[in-house]
């Protein structure tokens, strides 16, 4: 077992991430048992779920002529358009029944504000709205996370960086991540702006040493 100011943070493990959903992350499927050997190490567990309503701003299909991959600006903050996926209270939504859900004590919804989009599971990208997770972690004395899921380029990075900046001390367990990779190089880059904003990068096997369990 870990510490108890220590939490696991699992990024959006939702089907559409995997690489038969909507908006596939190479090897997505790979991070699950992964994440299922390090739950039992940590004694707070928390998700965040990619939720979108059906007219949300980042889908493409809601602007007219618009592709995926295409880059728009909406209210004001750059924004690359993405397939439909993660609508709210679809299959796609969900997270994926292959993962250990019996520890996750909460899980954080983001992107259900149609107008702005939400990498982080603490704020969304123009940092107008917090999703309450800084503020639940810290009421439960955590000041450190370890963070794994997808995309690493996208959503497990900017997760990442808010918990810096929210002042935890944080880890990109580096094996559980999977990244869109758009351009090819964006997911080693996302992890170099991690460890530059000051995360530590260790693996699953290194972490569960640490905790006194078999890799
Ligand atoms: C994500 C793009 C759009 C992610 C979510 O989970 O990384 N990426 N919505
Ligand atoms: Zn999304």
């Amino acid at each position: 077992m870990l510490p108890a100011h220590v939490a696991l943070i699992l990024v959006d493990l939702q089907y559409d991430f995997l690489p038969t959903g909507m908006l596939p992350v190479p090897e997505g499927d790979r991070v699950i048992p992964v994440a299922n050997t390090l739950i039992p190490a940590y004694r707070t567990v928390v998700a965040t779920q990619d939720w979108h309503p059906a007219n949300h701003g980042s889908f493409a299909a809601n602007h007219p002529w618009r592709k995926p991959g295409q880059v728009i600006e909406l209210n004001g903050l750059s924004q690359i358009l993405w397939p439909i996926h993660c609508v709210q209270g679809t299959w796609g939504a969900e997270l994926v029944d292959e993962l250990d859900q019996q520890t996750i004590t909460r899980i954080f919804q983001k992107g259900t504000d149609p107008e702005i989009d939400s990498y982080s599971g603490f704020y969304d990208n123009g940092h107008r709205k917090s999703t309450g997770m800084a503020e639940w972690l810290k009421e439960r004395g955590i000041t450190e996370v370890h963070v794994l899921g997808l995309a690493t380029d996208y959503c497990v990075k900017f997760t990442v960086l808010d918990g810096l900046q929210e002042g935890f001390a944080v880890t990109l367990i580096r094996d559980a991540t999977r990244g869109v990779d758009l351009t090819e190089g964006d997911v080693d880059r996302a992890v170099v702006d991690m460890q530059g904003a000051g995360a530590q990068v260790q693996t699953s096997s290194e972490l569960l040493a640490t905790a006194g369990l078999e890799a």
